[in-house]
């Protein structure tokens, strides 16, 4: 390894510090920066504290696993299995701190294909069920082909089958298992062996599948297409690892100067970046264990609390119909660790940041590839992690397009990220990790974190607001989500909180803390209804929106009690106020001519109030009375086209929502000729 000779100089640390300082107010193109990190002083720099305590590994707690096996031998003989004939795969956490361990059986080495036995136990490691799915094959296990042979024969039959060329085909993970017709779909009956693989056709990509092949390649026994998005770890490497044949040549975008460290190059945005791959030095060394570990986590965060599998190419998932990227035609999030930057002539070794960054190349099969690349430390920030993940899921959904970096959009996108990525970091409880109430963004990358979601610099939306860089101002969307998940006063309002709240700062279960999972669940179906160009009133406005959903669906948590409070909250956040002014002054207009009265609607911040639907009311028999409803433009102006057969007062009003969004204009009055 590198320990960046060149930045452990400290002059000359600073002296690169200086010139990036520039740079790095400069995002990649289209990147979304990290959380903003302010550049930290020397003593930080070399920190690796963190790095001495590392988290747990992976999926595997080996507690668990340990726990299963030593049922797994006890029970044996009860169970009717081999011990020997087990390995652990997986261990999945469930609520209340249980864990199912899932073992695959082999038999002399050969894989059982979709066997099972799946242990459960507590979290002092009792046993508490067991279920099996295994097969009792007692043939020979040695195959009468190579695993070769099988590849070139499995090609021509897909060619054949598909009417296309050899070349289209692509196979990968070839290996030799034992088919158990109870156990596999769609194959012939009986208990044989017989060869599984990925395959896929270049050009299309829904033919993505898992092949079975007879053990003489004879026949293709069966080929059902995958479920797009599934389980494959990410590819992490890291950046600085020091291990390459003589003559290795680096990937697009990365450089090495002549000190040896290598730089992510953050201005060859047309060039595109380099993808972590299956040929990168690096690719899994050891100080990519730990990011690898908390990209899982945020993983699992996303698919277990949201439904989404941000491995699916919609998101972050590269797919590549280059096997030399990623070895199998799945999709694989890419990220880099000891991150060095560089602009082509400033060079920031190690770097203080994060970033996600989205660009277009042909390395990938749908040519948009992403990848998130994290500076020295970053690693263990599972907060700043799951920040940048956030970015390329709300990316794909909403904010998929050019931003000023003070506007209202981009501190949504900004507040949307830190959400998830605390959201994910509280509900995940590391080894002695301390509670942490403040809601810290980046606590284990620097002391005293990056920013607080319950006391953020800008805590709410208010006629002080300005424009600034949206990771000040998604303080209040911040401050808001804190509420929603844990409750809280602002000024005379009394927030409640949308499920349990944890009584000693940790959550060791989901259920301690169903504030959290039911806030990310609003806060990502409001996010679901956003767009390029949304400002704080559409979040508050589609956040209503999404509650009410929610209440009518009957979703666990959520009625209109639920969705009363949110609106009390997102009130008192400064969320759903806004103005209507510049109505139209008739004055005197001759009988039955055609008049036209507009009107402007504004939120807190002066951003237009667009798609809202307005009344223009006039004043009759002692009361207002609405003659004619329209909507707010694109640019929050109103128009509404009417004839006068008398004077009379009139007004232009909003009250929409059950009167959570409501405003009223000026009296303006026609006087009729
Ligand atoms: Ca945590
Ligand atoms: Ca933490
Ligand atoms: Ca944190
Ligand atoms: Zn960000």
């Amino acid at each position: 390894m590198k320990f960046f000779p060149r930045a452990n100089q400290i002059g000359l640390a600073l002296v690169s510090f200086a010139l990036l300082s520039s740079l790095l107010g400069v995002s990649p193109a289209r990147a979304v920066p990290g959380p903003n990190a302010p550049v930290a002083n020397s003593d930080s720099l070399f920190n690796s504290e963190s790095l001495s305590a590392p988290e747990s590994l992976g999926r595997i707690e080996r507690n668990e696993v340990k726990a299963a096996r030593a049922h797994l031998v006890a029970n044996a003989a009860g169970w009717g299995v081999n011990p020997l004939e087990y390995q652990a795969a997986e261990a999945v956490s469930l609520a209340g701190g249980i864990s199912a361990v899932r073992f695959t059986q082999f038999i002399d080495g050969v894989e059982v294909a979709n066997s099972l036995l799946a242990i459960t136990v507590t979290s002092n490691g009792a046993l508490l069920s067991y279920t099996k799915a295994t097969s009792d094959f007692s043939q020979e296990t040695k195959a009468p082909i190579t695993q070769e042979q099988a590849m070139s024969s499995l090609v021509k039959l897909l060619a054949n089958e598909n009417k296309i060329s050899p070349e289209q085909v692509s196979i990968s993970k070839m290996e030799l298992v034992i088919v158990d017709d109870a156990l596999v779909d769609d194959v012939p009956f009986g208990k044989y062996l017989a060869w599984r693989a990925t395959t896929s056709i270049s050009g299309s990509l829904t033919s993505l599948s898992l092949s079975y092949l007879s053990a003489d390649g004879s026949t293709v026994l069966s080929t059902l297409p995958y479920v797009r998005g599934i389980a494959e770890d990410p590819f992490v490497c890291d950046m600085q690892f020091d291990v390459g044949n003589p003559g290795y040549v680096h990937q697009l975008g990365l450089i090495e100067e002549r000190y040896g460290n290598r730089y992510v190059n953050i201005s060859s945005g047309k060039l595109g970046y380099p993808l972590c791959r299956k040929d990168n030095i690096g690719l899994g060394a050891p100080e990519t264990e730990i990011a690898k570990a908390n990209i899982i986590r945020t993983w699992d965060y996303f698919s277990s609390v949201l439904g989404q599998d941000i491995n699916a190419e919609a998101y972050l998932g590269n797919i590549t119909s280059d096997l030399s990227i990623t070895n199998e035609a799945v999709p694989r999030i890419s990220a880099f660790v000891n991150v060095c930057a560089t602009n082509g002539s400033a060079y920031a070794c190690p770097y203080e940041n994060a970033f996600w960054v989205p660009w277009v190349s042909p390395d990938c099969q749908s040519k948009a590839c992403s990848g998130i690349f994290l500076g020295k430390d970053f690693d263990v920030a599972d907060d700043v992690i799951a920040h940048e993940l956030a970015h390329g899921v709300s990316f794909a959904i909403a904010f998929n397009s050019a931003m000023s970096e003070t506007s209202e959009t981009y501190a949504l996108s900004e507040a949307v990220s830190d959400i998830f990525g605390e959201a994910m970091d509280q509900l995940n409880v590391t080894e002695g990790e301390a509670p942490d109430p403040n809601w810290i963004l980046g606590e284990d990358v620097q002391a005293g974190g990056i920013r607080s979601l319950k006391n953020p610099q800008i805590a709410r939306i208010d006629k002080n607001w300005i424009a600034r860089d949206g990771h000040d101002n998604n303080g209040p969307v911040n401050k808001l989500a804190y509420l929603l998940a844990n409750g809280g006063k602002v000024g005379k309002t009394n927030i409640n909180p949308l499920g349990t709240v944890t009584n000693d700062g940790l959550c060791n279960s989901t259920d301690e803390c169903t504030g959290i999972s039911r806030m990310s669940q609003l806060v990502f179906a409001t996010t679901s209804k956003l767009t390029a160009s949304a400002n704080y009133f559409d979040f508050g406005k589609q956040m209503v929106i999404a509650c009410s959903d929610f209440a009518n669906n009957n979703t666990d948590g959520f009625n209109k009690a639920t969705c009363k409070n949110v609106a009390s909250a997102l009130k008192a956040q400064g969320f759903t106020s806004f103005k209507i002014t510049r109505t139209t002054k008739l004055g005197s207009v001759s009988r039955g001519s055609k008049t036209v009265i507009s009107a402007k609607a504004s939120g807190t911040t002066g951003s237009p109030v667009v798609g809202q639907a307005m009344s223009l009311q006039i004043y009759r028999g002692n009361k207002w009375v609405t003659v004619k409803t329209a909507s707010t433009d694109g640019s929050g102006v109103v128009k509404f086209r009417a004839k006068w057969g008398r004077s009379t007062t009139y007004r232009v009003i909003s009250k929409t929502n059950g009167g959570i969004f409501s405003a009223t204009g000026k009296t303006a009055r026609v006087r009729v000729r």
